[in-house]
């Protein structure tokens, strides 16, 4: 039970700040363990707001008065009051200057929000609400200052103080203190203030934007990491020309520093001119990061430095407004990956993810629109509906309006709006403003949730030489909506002649003069709607949704045969993997309906044909050949069957391994070799089919490919290969694992970011044992409850990656789950929160598995002090 009753906002309640702050003036001495913050606002009645209001009140939590002055004068008990949440001044004129002083704990702060201790260094995270934990203050994205902030420190403990903007003064004090004053230029919003301070390195480099401003370039890390640091430079400076290049953006500082920190809760954050980062998304070298890893922080490098556009130059009104910079900026950020390397393979990694976690959400207790209308907690909110499913509905406008009118749909949007704090609507009135397109039935994509359905039939005319292809689309009802509108939807298709070709597309009524192309991008606007295409003079096999052009469900009763035809032949790199997906589903259910169930031949004979085919692309082969995870697979099914996912994946797995082991060994000889490790896009490709390779031969349980395997652990000079190996064996019966596991544990436990890996690798183990051994390693003396990547990599990974084991039929799976939330709760409950969302699905599980994960929520709701965050998420999923 929560101490107080959370409130719950809603958008419709939206009004414009009473108050303004022109300014404000920070100075914050760190003391031994306290911070003293002195705040200077300069304030005035907002002209904009039709309040006559003279009271004021501040956002402030856990902060300790030292003293409220008001022009200058102190105020007395009596003429302000302070509660929990905030500081209320019963009187103040219209313009006025506010000082307050305040002592906050770093050090205590567990939450990691706010200011806060990480190791030996201080640093800040204050979106959403974490700067009310600094300071009192209007803590809300519409209310824009101008930021100016001295720190002071003892120079030998933090010789590094940083804060946003630029540096313009700083000294030294007799006692051992010294102090650097910044000053950003530009107005803006709190959640965007940063501070750090510490005994760091940096690396430094510089750039030159297209206009000739030179910007200084920084990467501020703990000493041992600083020969980790290049990767991270080198994607920073990719992006800032991408952004030149494709969206006319150039930088407007004169530096740009990120710092990376080890007790982070999120990737990373955009704070203006100071993006500080999860070490995660900075650190990496060949022999302790994975291809992955490389990937993963150019994408979020990219991604941060692309809000200092899409979030910090142009904000947020309110926090429902949260999809117009991070859908918006994950669409950019999924572009820029898919131009640094393949972009087939990014869209369909992309998409995977899309659908195992999005849709999901979107048919569970907690599904919500792209802009949200309420929340308790908007830490909650910061969820894979507003940024991914909000990255697709940029996507589709990115469609629907081509890529020369969206371009001047932004360019538009930025000139517009530049220094403003604006709505998702406001976005999209750029985009119609720009291209002439009327976007009033698409708005229909931020305001309703849950993923829609699109019914497809196709008939073919040999009499009239047409084809014509009838859509239905409908949408479920999702919590307090019903009723949802046919929505306006992107649809990319193409028609396949018996030789594997791609037919032109006339539509009936379009003349002959229309230039046919063989990609059509129809429009869907009615729950009912039909194309008819003409001249087409054989029947045709469709090919539907390419590219993944909406985040819908497409339903199309294909045959065998024809699933088999569009696998080996359609032009759509992606739907040829989609539709290898479909066709793994298919056999996954033959299996659990009859455990004797084969492989067809033909299925057989199209893998080895791709196999053996020296000029496909190696990358996408490794996407097409990878089973659909057990988890997906749950989510296609009536009912969760836990235990026949993993028994039928399994035996795939083994008889494709059976099948074609001689092509599986080649694949596996013809991709090694390389001695020196690059992270081209081609030698990425060629480690992910070789190691895919290798966990189909080890799934043949024999000593030869075990001790392959091995090998491959002993001799690799790069973490992708390592740990792919000691994942296989972490899952495998082999006499060598635990030695292995503790080889790895010897070499690497001074690397906390490689230490992640190793408690992850054991935390998906397969193997019936998996539970115990993750109780054990929680026990373990570099199991931290208060970093938030060691939870993740552990008990994260083994509730969201570990299907049959986390649901173990016993419900001891469920029990460690809540038990690890109720204990994180009192110290970081963001993250405790975001943990107890793998019980909100219960109701997708069989009888016995919903009880129990039901008990487990209802003792977390009857708990006595729990966090809003969770008591939130809790009582949501048990609606
Ligand atoms: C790439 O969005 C994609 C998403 C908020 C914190 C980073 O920049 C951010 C921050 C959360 C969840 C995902 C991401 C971020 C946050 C993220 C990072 C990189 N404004 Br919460
Ligand atoms: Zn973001």
């Amino acid at each position: 039970m929560l101490r107080e009753n959370p409130r719950t906002i809603y958008l419709k309640d939206y009004q414009p700040p009473e108050f303004l702050i022109d300014q404000i003036r920070l100075h914050i001495t760190l003391e031994h363990d306290a911070a003293r913050v002195l705040a200077n606002l300069s304030m005035r009645k907002n002209p904009a707001s039709v309040s006559t209001t003279t009271t004021l009140r501040l956002d402030g939590e856990d902060l300790e008065p030292v003293y409220i002055k008001l022009d200058g004068v102190e105020l007395q008990v009596g003429e302000y009051a302070i509660d929990r949440e905030s500081l209320t001044i019963h009187q103040v004129p219209d313009q006025f200057e506010l000082e307050t002083e305040v002592l906050i704990y770093p050090a205590r702060n567990t939450a990691l929000e706010g200011l806060y201790k990480s190791g030996d260094m201080y640093c800040s995270q204050c979106e959403a609400e974490g700067f009310r934990k600094i300071t009192w203050y209007l803590d809300r994205p519409d209310v824009m200052s101008v930021f100016t902030t001295t720190i002071v420190a003892a120079k030998a403990k933090y010789p590094v103080l940083l804060s946003n903007g630029n540096p313009i003064e700083s000294g030294e004090l007799d006692d051992g203190n010294h102090w650097v004053t910044w000053e950003d230029p530009f107005s803006k919003p709190a959640y965007l203030f940063a501070l750090v301070a510490g005994d760091l390195l940096d690396i430094r480099d510089s750039y030159t934007t297209a206009s000739g401003r030179e910007v200084d370039l920084r990467i501020y890390v703990e000493p041992e990491n600083i020969d980790k640091c290049d990767h991270a430079m080198q994607s920073l400076k990719h992006a800032m020309l991408w952004d030149e290049q494709n969206y006319g953006r150039e930088y407007d500082l004169d530096m740009f520093m990120i710092v990376a920190v080890n007790d982070f809760n999120m990737g990373a954050m955009e704070n203006k001119g100071l993006n500080i980062f999860n070490s995660k998304y900075v650190l990496a070298r060949p022999d302790t990061a994975t291809d992955r890893d490389f990937q993963g922080i150019e994408g979020v490098i990219a991604h941060e430095y692309f809000h200092n556009w899409t979030g910090n130059r142009i904000t947020c009104r309110d926090w429902f407004q949260l999809s117009l910079k991070e859908g918006l900026t994950v669409f950019r950020d999924q572009e820029f990956s898919a131009d640094m390397g393949s972009c087939g393979v990014k869209r369909i990694e992309d998409v995977r993810m899309l659908r195992s976690h999005q849709f999901a959400e979107d048919a569970g207790p907690m599904a919500h629109p792209v802009r949200p209308d309420s929340y308790m907690e908007i830490n909650n909110f910061y969820t894979v509906t507003v940024y991914e499913k909000g990255a697709e509905v940029v996507r589709m406008q990115h469609h629907l309006l081509g890529p020369d009118n969206y371009r001047k749909g932004t360019d538009l949007y930025f000139e517009r709006y530049d220094g403003q704090a604006v709505t998702t609507d406001d976005f999209v009135k750029c985009m119609e403003d720009a291209s002439g397109k009327d976007l009033g039935q698409f708005r229909l994509w931020y305001s309703q949730a849950g993923t829609p359905k699109l019914n497809c039939s196709g008939a073919y005319s040999m009499v009239d030489k047409s084809y014509t292809l009838t859509i239905e689309q409908s949408c479920p009802d999702t919590p307090g909506q019903t009723n949802k509108q046919p929505l306006h939807i992107p649809f990319a298709i193409g028609l396949l002649a018996a030789d594997g070709t791609d037919l032109p597309l006339r539509l009936e009524g379009e003349s002959a003069a229309t230039t046919i192309s063989t990609n059509r991008m129809l429009e869907l606007k009615s729950a009912k709607q039909q194309f008819r295409f003409i001249d087409i003079m054989e029947q045709p096999v469709p090919s539907l949704l390419r590219c993944f052009s909406a985040p819908v469900k497409v339903k199309f009763d294909y045959r065998d045969d024809e699933l088999m035809f569009l696998m080996a032949h359609d032009s759509d790199g992606f739907n040829r993997w989609d539709t290898a997906q479909r066709v793994s589903q298919g056999m996954l259910i033959n299996l659990i309906n009859d455990p004797d169930y084969s492989v067809p031949e033909r299925y057989l004979h199209a893998c080895r044909m791709a196999l053996n085919d020296v000029a496909s692309d190696k990358a996408l082969l490794a996407e097409i050949l990878t089973l659909p995870s057990e988890s997906y697979l749950g989510d296609q099914m009536e009912v969760v069957d836990v235990d026949a996912i993993h028994r039928s994946r399994e035996s795939l797995k083994s008889q494709l391994a059976q099948e074609l082991k001689h092509d599986f060994i080649k694949i596996y000889q013809v991709n090694s070799g390389d001695e020196t490790y690059d992270v081209s896009q081609l030698s990425i490709a060629k480690r992910s089919l070789r190691n895919l390779a290798l966990s189909y031969l080890m799934q043949l349980d024999d000593a030869e490919t075990t001790e392959l395997c091995i090998k491959q652990y002993n001799a690799g000079n790069n973490m992708t290969d390592v740990i792919a190996a000691l994942g296989l064996i972490a899952d495998s019966d082999t006499l060598e694992r635990e030695g292995l596991l503790q080889d790895f544990y010897t070499r690497w436990q001074h690397d906390q970011l490689v230490l992640d890996k190793w408690f992850a690798v054991q935390a998906s183990s397969k193997r019936s044992d998996t539970l115990v051994k993750v109780k054990q390693l929680m026990q373990h003396p570099e199991f931290n409850i208060r970093n938030p990547n060691r939870v993740r990599s552990l008990i994260g990974v083994f509730c969201s990656a570990n299907q049959a084991n986390f649901h173990a039929i016993d419900g001891s799976g469920y029990a460690l789950l809540s038990e690890t939330v109720l204990q994180l709760d009192s110290i970081n409950p963001q993250i405790a929160a975001r943990m107890l969302r793998l019980l909100s699905r219960w109701r997708r599980f069989d009888e016995t598995r919903q009880q129990l994960m039901q008990q487990q929520l209802q003792k977390i709701v009857g708990t006595d002090g729990i966090s809003k965050d969770v008591y939130e998420v809790a009582t949501k999923s048990l609606v």
